[in-house]
């Protein structure tokens, strides 16, 4: 008996993702995919980064939400080019949804893309945008249990935020656990505490970012 397993769905995104990736490649760009649960503060992450970079760095972003074009109005405040994505029912972002995405941007404008993925911590992990890096935020008030039940956005990733440490002091929240549990998931990327509200760290998250910003430029060349 002959059995057919069609595995096409995801194949068809990583071809769709390859072509992405070479026209960012092209454009030299870096683009940077941010992944978390919703309301771990993506957004808010970005409208403290983007504007760090001013004059130094172009930056552009393309946003998926289910509904609306709230992050994107907090963003288009902020950069010359964003894009929002509305997934209908789609829980991630896909390749194809990001091709069109870089359709409505001028690629040679752009120096970092930001790509704030569907707030989710299961599904965008799997999926390849042709993205350059990936971002993995935790934040305090979503407990510390998180990295050992949720290993599947925690362990591709490049770096990983550790969001709202000025909510530390209110919340009962066990650093050491969090670090214990990425020293068997992840021990290549790097953990960066920080606070979008405080600007704890964001020191830490910018020089990461302008250095794999450094390393694109140098590869590209
Ligand atoms: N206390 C505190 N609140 C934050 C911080 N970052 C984001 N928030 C809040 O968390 C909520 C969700 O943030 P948002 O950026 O929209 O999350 P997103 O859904 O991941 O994009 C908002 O009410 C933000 O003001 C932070 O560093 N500290
Ligand atoms: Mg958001």
């Amino acid at each position: 008996m002959k059995i057919t397993v069609i595995e096409s769905v995801l194949k068809a995104n990583d071809a769709v993702a390859r072509t992405n990736r070479r026209r960012m490649d092209e454009a030299k760009l870096l683009a940077v995919n941010i992944m978390s649960a919703p309301g771990s503060g993506k957004t808010a992450l970005l409208e403290k980064t983007i504007p760090a970079f001013d004059g130094h760095l172009r930056s552009a972003v393309l946003v998926g939400d289910l509904q609306t074009t709230r992050d994107a109005e907090r963003l288009a405040r902020l950069t010359a080019q964003t894009t929002q994505i509305n997934t209908g029912q789609g829980c991630h972002l896909s390749a194809a949804q990001v091709a069109q995405g870089l359709d409505s941007l001028d690629l040679a404008q752009i120096d970092l893309l930001f790509i704030e993925n569907v707030g989710n911590m299961v599904c965008p992990a799997g999926v390849d945008l042709g993205e350059h890096v990936r971002v993995a935020l935790l934040s305090v008030p979503e407990g510390d249990d998180k990295v050992a039940k949720y290993p599947t956005l925690f362990q591709p990733a490049d770096v990983i935020l550790l969001t709202k440490v000025d909510l530390l002091n209110v919340l009962d929240f066990d650093r050491g656990r969090v670090r214990d549990d990425l020293s068997r998931i992840n021990t290549r990327a790097p953990l960066i505490e920080l606070s979008a509200k405080t600007g704890q760290g964001m020191d830490d998250w910018l020089g990461w970012l302008a250095g794999r910003r450094a390393e694109r430029i140098e590869t590209a060349v």
